[in-house]
C-alpha cells in the first residue's frame, strides 16, 4: 500500500512501535525549537537530564512571548536561557528577531525533517512539508538529550483543494472553513495532509498559515507537500540546499477526505469565543469595531503585511479604532521597512509594534470592557486577550485592514479592486539576531545564569496504589490551557516560578480554586470533553500538580495536554459512561483503591462518597505507567537511560 506524506516522515525516523492508528509510536527528531514563556521549563529539565550537549541536528531557543520587562523576572528567564543555549549547544533569537514559528520557517525548517517545539503552534513548519508538533518543555528537553519523542501513531486525514481563491478570499478563511467542518475536536488523533491541485496556488506563507491553524483543530499535526512552491521559497531564502521533494503516493488511503473547493469560499470570522465559531464576514456589518490587532505566527509573513500596508496605503484607520501591527520577524520588518509599506502603515494610524506574540498571548493590547477586538490570531478563547468580556474575532489580515479603515467588521470585497501585490525573488538574509551557541570544548567551563525568579520543578511523586481524592473543582467541555493556567502580563512573569503561578490557577472559571485545592492538600478535578485544548504549556499541569491535584477525570482530553499530565505523574482518566460526569459535583469524594493492578488493563473504577461506581480508562502504555509510577517523566528519565 503507497504512503501518505506524514507516514513517509514517520517511517524514515521511527524508533519503535507498529505505525497503526492508536498504538505508541516513538519518533527520532532532528530539530527541537523553544520559546521563553516554556522555555525555561524546558531547560531546567535538560539540566536535570544531565546531558552535557544536545543531541539534535538543530535546536533553538527563542525569545518572543514575554517581550515585555515590567521587572526583573523576564529578564532574568531570558538571560537564563541565553546561558543555558550557549552551554547546551542551542541557538538563540534573541527578542526582537521574531516570532519562533515565523523565523523557524524562513531560516531552519527543512522538508521531511521532524521537528518538535514546546509551542501549541509548531506545525505551522507543516508549511515547507516537516512533520512538526508541538509537544510540553519536558518532551522537548528529552529530544534534545536525544531520546524519541512518543506520540500515538495518528489517522491521516487529507484535504483535496481544487479551484483558486477569489480576490480578498485567503489561507486564512482556508483555516476558519475547515474549523467550520470539523470543529477544534474534529482533529483530534489525526494528521492533516493538504493537497489536490489548489495547493500550487498558495505560496509557502499561506501554507503556514493552515498548517499552524490546524493546531486549533485538535490535530497531531497538519502538512504540506514539498514541491516547487516549497523550493521557490528556501530559494529566495537563500537555502535552496535544503530542498527535497514530497509527495504522498497515488495509492495513500487516508481514514477520511474532504473537499474545499478554494473559488467558493468567502471572508469568512471566526466568533467569540472559539476559533470553530464560524461565520461570513459579510453578515456581522453591524459590528462596531473598537480594536484591529494584526500579526502572530498564523498571520505575520511579509505576504500579509505587504497586503496590508496595500490596503492602508493613502487612507487613514477610523477615529473609532485602534490599530495595532506586529510583523512576524526581523526580516519582514526590514523588508518593510525598505519598500516603504512601513511608511504606508504608519501614516494610515497604525500603531507598530515589536516582532513578537503582543498582544496574542495578552502582552498588552487589552480590549477595553466588552470591547470588540479583530484579531489575525488563531485563538479567541474567553480571557485570553486580558479582558474577561473582550469580544475577539479572527480574521484574515484584509478583513482586519478593512475594518480598521471602516470601524466595523468589514467584508474586505467591499474596499474595490484587489492590490496586486508580489513576493520577492530574494528575501534580505541576516541571521545576525540568532546567536550560535559556544564551541563545544568551551562549554564545560561556561556557568548558567539564574535570577531569583527561577524556582525548581514542582516534585512529582509516585502514584500511590489507592488514593482518596476530593473534587476540588467540576468544569465543562471545551476547558483551554487558558482557562487553567492563564497567561497574559501579569502572569507570564511567573513561568519559571510554578508557586506564584499557582495563584492564578483557573482564575479565568472559579478565582477560588487555588486557595481550596491548597487547603484539601490532595484532589481531583473534573472535566468535559475536550479538556486542555489550545496551548502546549505544561504549566497547566505542573500548577495543578503544585496544587495537589492527582487526577483529572474528563470526557476527552486534547492530545498535547494529556501527555503533559502523565509527564507531571497527574493520572488523566475518561469516563467510560460520559453521563457519569453528571452524577459528580464539586466536593464530592472519589476512592480509586488497586491503580497500580488495573493501570495495565486501561480500566478503573472508583467509588463516590454515596457508594456510586464510576468506571474510568485511559489507554496507557507501559513506559506511561512507569512513568505515573515513577512520579513524572523526570524521575523516569533519570532512572531509564536514554
Ligand atoms: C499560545 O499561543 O497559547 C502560546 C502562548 O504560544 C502557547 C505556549 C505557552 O503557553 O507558552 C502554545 O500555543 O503552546
Ligand atoms: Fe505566539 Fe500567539 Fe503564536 Fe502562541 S499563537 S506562538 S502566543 S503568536
Amino acid at each position: 500500500m503507497g504512503r501518505t506524506i506524514a507516514q513517509k516522515i514517520i517511517a524514515a525516523h521511527l524508533v519503535s512501535g507498529e505505525m497503526i492508528p492508536g498504538h505508541e509510536i516513538a519518533l527520532r527528531i532532528d530539530q527541537t525549537l523553544t520559546q521563553d514563556a516554556t522555555g525555561t521549563m524546558a531547560y531546567l529539565a535538560l539540566e536535570n537530564i544531565g546531558i552535557p550537549r544536545v543531541k539534535t541536528e538543530k535546536s533553538l531557543a527563542y525569545i518572543d512571548h514575554n517581550t515585555l520587562q515590567c521587572g526583573f523576572e523576564n529578564a532574568d528567564d531570558h538571560r537564563y536561557i541565553q546561558s543555558v543555549a550557549r552551554k547546551y549547544g542551542v541557538y538563540f533569537s534573541r527578542p526582537g528577531n521574531g516570532i519562533c514559528h515565523q523565523v523557524h520557517l524562513e531560516r531552519f525548517g527543512k522538508p521531511g525533517k521532524t521537528l518538535i517545539g514546546s509551542d501549541s503552534h509548531t506545525p505551522t513548519g507543516g508549511g515547507i512539508g516537516m512533520l512538526a508538533m508541538g509537544a510540553g518543555g519536558m518532551d522537548v528537553a528529552v529530544a534534545m538529550g536525544g531520546g524519541a519523542y512518543h506520540i500515538t501513531m495518528p489517522k491521516m486525514y487529507k484535504v483535496n483543494l481544487t479551484g483558486r481563491l477569489s480576490p480578498w478570499v485567503t489561507a486564512k478563511d482556508v483555516s476558519l472553513e475547515i474549523l467550520r467542518i470539523l470543529s477544534v475536536k474534529g482533529g483530534v488523533g489525526a494528521i492533516i495532509e493538504w493537497g489536490g491541485e489548489g495547493i500550487a496556488t498558495l505560496s509557502v506563507p499561506e501554507r503556514a498559515t493552515i498548517t499552524n491553524m490546524g493546531t486549533e483543530l485538535g490535530a497531531t499535526t497538519s502538512i504540506f507537500p514539498s514541491d516547487e512552491v516549497t523550493r521557490a521559497f528556501l530559494k529566495a531564502q537563500g537555502r535552496e540546499a535544503d530542498y527535497v521533494p514530497l509527495a504522498s503516493d497515488p495509492d495513500a488511503e487516508y481514514d477520511r477526505i474532504i473537499d474545499i473547493d478554494l473559488s467558493a469560499l468567502e471572508p469568512l470570522l471566526a466568533c467569540p469565543h472559539s476559533p470553530d465559531n464560524v461565520a461570513r464576514a459579510a453578515d456581522k456589518g453591524d459590528i462596531a469595531v473598537s480594536q484591529v490587532c494584526i500579526g502572530s505566527c498564523t498571520n505575520s509573513s511579509l505576504r500579509d503585511m505587504l497586503r496590508v500596508a496595500a490596503i492602508l496605503k493613502g487612507r487613514r484607520i477610523a477615529d473609532s479604532v485602534s490599530l495595532s501591527i506586529s510583523p512576524g520577524s526581523r526580516q519582514v520588518l526590514t523588508m518593510l521597512a525598505q519598500c516603504g509599506a512601513l511608511s504606508d502603515m504608519i501614516a494610515a494610524g497604525a500603531r507598530i509594534l515589536e516582532c513578537a506574540c503582543g498582544p496574542c498571548i495578552g502582552m498588552g493590547f487589552s480590549p477595553a470592557s466588552a470591547g470588540v477586538s479583530v484579531r489575525t490570531f488563531n485563538r479567541n478563547f474567553e480571557g485570553r486577550s486580558g479582558t474577561k468580556d473582550g469580544q475577539v474575532y479572527l480574521a484574515s489580515p484584509e478583513t482586519a485592514a478593512a475594518s480598521a479603515l471602516t470601524g466595523r467588521i468589514t467584508d474586505p470585497r467591499t474596499l474595490g479592486d484587489y492590490p496586486d501585490v508580489a513576493l520577492p525573488e530574494t528575501f534580505v538574509i541576516d541571521d545576525g539576531g540568532v546567536i550560535a551557541p559556544a564551541p563545544e570544548e568551551e562549554a564545560e567551563q561556561l556557568s548558567v545564569d539564574r535570577g531569583p525568579n527561577i524556582k525548581p520543578f514542582p516534585k512529582g511523586e509516585p502514584l500511590p496504589d489507592a488514593i482518596s481524592l476530593p473534587i476540588s473543582l467540576k468544569v465543562g467541555d471545551n476547558i483551554t490551557t487558558d482557562h487553567i493556567m492563564p497567561a497574559g502580563a501579569k502572569v507570564l512573569p511567573y513561568r519559571s516560578n510554578i508557586p506564584k503561578m499557582s495563584d492564578f490557577c483557573f482564575g479565568v472559571c472559579d478565582e477560588a480554586f487555588p486557595a481550596r485545592a491548597r487547603k484539601l492538600g490532595r484532589s481531583c478535578v473534573v472535566g468535559g470533553s475536550n479538556y486542555g485544548q489550545g496551548s502546549s504549556r505544561e504549566h497547566a499541569a505542573l500548577v495543578p500538580l503544585y496544587l495537589g491535584v492527582r487526577v483529572v477525570i474528563a470526557k476527552s482530553f486534547a492530545r498535547i495536554h494529556a501527555a503533559n499530565l502523565i509527564n507531571a505523574g497527574i493520572l488523566p482518566l475518561t469516563f467510560d459512561d460520559p453521563a457519569d460526569y453528571d452524577a459528580l459535583a464539586q466536593g464530592d469524594t472519589l476512592m480509586l483503591d488497586g491503580i497500580h493492578g488495573q493501570l495495565s488493563s486501561g480500566h478503573l473504577t472508583a467509588v463516590t462518597t454515596a457508594g456510586k461506581t464510576i468506571r474510568l480508562s485511559y489507554p496507557l502504555t507501559e513506559r506511561q505507567i512507569a512513568i505515573l509510577k515513577a512520579g513524572g517523566l523526570l524521575n523516569y528519565t533519570k532512572e531509564a537511560s536514554l
